[in-house]
């Protein structure tokens, strides 16, 4: 279908044209204009603006938001094309407690999700959505996740009265008219709307970042729709990330036989050019981008990263089980992001970069903690007060981050936009106890069992208390759309899907010592474990059994030229049966919230956990 005169990337410059409807003809983009109208006639904006993902768009977008406080342009000097934003104080992380699974059934949505019958739903979202946009511009983002036609690849529209939101959109996502022209083809595509519910009356001015006190993100998996209110900050407000890749997808997979992870994905190759693809799910903020873009300490290794936080898996013709990043950018935490920790995103900051609350230095560059050894003297911080190191508190927000184009990181694979066949999967978590090193699981049903029973001390991604210890299976807990037991019953399910399946493994990097230390160093110092996990892979290096799973033999993991004492190494993989025991009894008591759809396998796995628990003790 051809695509109209006035809509061409050529032609959106001119006053006239910027925003304007592309012209399809047909029932399939009809569908897709009357929903834009029912919406409209609901929120009630002033303007309609159909995005083409346009650069000549994108520049005006930018330009306005700065005019109109949204945005400060950073010194071109030192970042060039590059922003940032400073939210509400209100409006900082996800928000798992304003966020919803409306599921027909109550069960389908389960017990670790907040439930709310649809109907009922929708009779709180309509008084809420009814004038939201007023006084402001409603955008029609069309998007896909994965590359434009891409045979794992999905389609969507988000509508939204948040500009800063569409600048976000078009670094996380592919948005453009290629995008409109496949929905006017008939391609399937799921709705998202987004308001950040601050009507503008006739002639009020507007704040710098608009939002709402009451914020709902609701999920429509029947429907498979998404609808987020008074938020504009990062998840709540990039509908394509989790509202969409992980909690729509994820029944989108239970129901065509696919997997929608919290995962973060790798090419590793082998000082012999050989090359595995490895997929990691750790909980928010902890470490999927640094190990995405890990540079490895040790010879002749290299990572490429092909995606840093969610994975889409299927199943191929050859027996294997095939990834993609169904993401076009990174939406990356910023403190704790410097040279010694993860060079390579310093290094793809370099410039056209979205920042949302870091700190802003005197030359008009940002900063964040731990992106420099030195403290600056002098910094704007993220809520735009004065700020100097004996201010008593952090400059940059905890979870301030930065979005950026992944194709801009020079960690990037050639053809990070193909699927890629699986060989490793990794779960991990903050842990100062108990779990070591790296495990490696006795098989697919034993893995699925450490993934369903990951622990992790929160973050500041979301709300909560920082620290605490909490379940979050799979790093799935807040992105899972329906019921977790279910989705533990497809994780068994898909071993049954693949001849050739990817070996397990329990990672944890943050193992502490009496002290509170974290003994293993991380960062670059993780390639050792990659190492050993490949070398396992090939049946080249050594493990011994132990009853939560295979750990490296001594002398097994290669550890030339690491500063961390024998001592350290023993506690670093110390296994302490009682601990576990009891850890065990924690796992029950979990399974048991899910009543009787935890799938047998599961507690099969747990009652042989404790046996050799058990038997360890003697
Ligand atoms: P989301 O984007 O929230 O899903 O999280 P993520 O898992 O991508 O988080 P990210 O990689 O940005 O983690 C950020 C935090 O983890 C920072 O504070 C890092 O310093 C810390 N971190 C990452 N890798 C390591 C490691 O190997 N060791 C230690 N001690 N900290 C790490
Ligand atoms: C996470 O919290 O896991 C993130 C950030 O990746 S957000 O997109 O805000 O959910
Ligand atoms: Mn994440």
């Amino acid at each position: 279908m051809a695509i109209a005169e006035t809509s061409t990337a050529a032609s959106a410059t001119s006053v006239a044209d910027f925003g304007a409807r592309p012209a399809y003809q047909g029932e399939a983009f009809r569908a897709l204009v009357e929903w834009v109208e029912e919406i409209a006639a609901l929120t009630k904006p002033d303007r309609i603006h159909w995005v083409d993902g346009s650069q000549a768009e994108n520049e005006r977008l930018l330009a306005d938001m700065v005019e109109q406080g949204t945005l400060i342009k950073l010194n071109e000097q030192w970042r060039p094309n590059s922003y940032l934003a400073r939210s509400d104080a209100g409006d900082v992380a996800r928000l798992e407690s304003r966020t919803f699974i409306s599921s027909e059934k109550e069960e389908d949505a389960g017990p670790t999700n907040n439930w709310v019958a649809p109907a009922t739903m929708r009779e709180t979202l309509t008084p809420l959505f009814d004038g939201s946009m007023r006084g402001r511009t409603m955008f029609v983002v069309p998007f896909s996740m994965g590359k434009v036609g891409g045979p794992i690849s999905q389609l969507g529209v988000q509508l939204t009265d948040s500009p800063y939101a569409v600048a976000s959109i078009e670094v996380m996502t592919r948005v453009g008219e290629e995008v409109t022209a496949l929905i006017a083809e008939g391609s399937p595509w799921v709705k998202t709307v987004h308001s950040v519910g601050a009507p503008l009356a006739d002639g009020e001015s507007d704040v710098s970042w608009p939002s709402n006190d009451e914020k709902y993100i609701v999920h429509f998996p029947d429907s498979l729709e998404v609808w987020s209110f008074g938020s504009g900050y990062g998840g709540n407000a990039i509908l394509a990330k989790k509202c969409y890749a992980l909690r729509i997808a994820s029944v989108l997979g239970r129901d065509q036989g696919w997997m929608a992870e919290h995962m973060l994905l790798i090419r590793v190759i082998s000082p012999e050019g050989r090359h595995y693809h490895v997929a990691a799910a750790f909980p928010s903020a902890c470490g999927k981008t640094n190990l995405a873009m890990l540079r490895p300490t040790i010879p002749g290794w290299k990572v490429e990263t092909l995606g840093d936080d969610i994975t889409w898996i299927r199943p191929g013709d050859d027996g294997r089980l095939y990834a993609i990043n169904p993401e076009a950018g990174f939406f990356g935490v910023a403190p704790g992001t410097g040279a010694t920790t993860n060079i390579t995103a310093v290094e793809t900051l370099h410039g056209n970069v979205l920042f949302t609350n870091v700190a802003l230095r005197d030359n008009g560059d940002v900063w964040w903690e731990g992106l420099t050894d030195e403290v600056p003297e002098h910094l704007i911080d993220w809520q735009g007060a004065d700020w100097t190191p004996d201010s008593g508190r952090p400059a940059a927000h905890p979870n301030s981050r930065f979005t950026v184009s992944a194709a801009q990181a020079p960690s990037i694979s050639a053809d990070w936009e193909e699927a890629v066949p699986l060989d490793a999967i990794l779960f991990g978590g903050r842990r100062a106890t108990n779990v070591p090193l790296v495990v490696e699981s006795f098989g697919w049903e034993h893995g699925t069992f450490i993934g369903a029973t990951i622990s992790s001390e929160r973050t500041a991604a979301a709300e909560g208390t920082v620290g605490e210890l909490r379940r979050d299976p799979f790093a799935m807990m807040p992105f899972c759309g329906y019921n977790m037991a279910d989705y533990f019953g497809h994780w068994i399910e898909m071993g049954g899907k693949a001849e050739r399946l990817p070996a397990i493994y329990q990672v944890n990097w943050f193992r502490k010592n009496d002290d509170g230390q974290i003994m293993w160093p991380g960062f670059g110092e993780n390639s050792r474990v990659i190492e050993w996990i490949v070398r396992r892979l090939e049946g080249k290096a050594e493990a011994v059994e132990t009853p939560i799973g295979r750990i490296p033999a001594e002398d097994g993991m290669d550890l030339a030229g690491l500063d961390v004492p024998d001592e350290t190494m023993r506690e670093i993989f110390s296994i302490d049966p009682d601990s576990w025991l009891a850890e065990a009894d924690l796992t029950e008591e979990f399974f048991d919230t899910f009543g009787d759809r935890v799938p047998a396998a599961l507690r099969r796995e747990l009652a042989a956990l404790r046996e050799r628990l058990q038997t360890a003790k003697g």
